[in-house]
């Protein structure tokens, strides 16, 4: 079981910022924005390289979410989402995560 799943059947505590019958949202641990919010589903997906055809609601679903959440993060100036997938890009927790990251310039490519 990994943490993320954790945090969903409240075994550890979590800031979390919206939540949903799919999806849940709160901040990472280890911000590296002033806006660094983790928007999961609830389904135990490991990565984007683990999804399914059923999924495609799923994931627009969690799309709109990190829209609104945007918005109410007032982040209208700009945000990125970004999505780790497998040990080259740095994926820590084998859950899918989306970061929702803003409220500073963001540069680019990303490191
Ligand atoms: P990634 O490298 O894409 O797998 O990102 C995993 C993120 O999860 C990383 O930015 C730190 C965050 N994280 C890891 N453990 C916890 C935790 O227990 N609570 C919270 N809120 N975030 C965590």
């Amino acid at each position: 079981m990994t943490i993320f799943k954790k945090i969903i059947d409240r075994e550890i505590p979590a800031d979390i910022v919206y939540e949903d019958e799919e999806c849940l949202a709160f901040r990472d641990i280890n911000p590296q924005a002033p806006v660094h919010l983790l928007v999961i589903p609830k389904k135990e997906i490991s990565a984007v390289d683990a999804l399914s055809p059923e999924d495609k609601t799923l994931v627009g679903h969690i799309f709109l979410v990190i829209q609104q959440l945007a918005k109410e993060f007032s982040l209208e100036d700009g945000f990125r989402v970004v999505t780790n997938n497998g040990l080259l890009a740095g994926q820590t927790v084998p859950h899918l995560h989306f970061h929702l990251l803003g409220g500073r310039p963001l540069l680019w490519p990303p490191g």
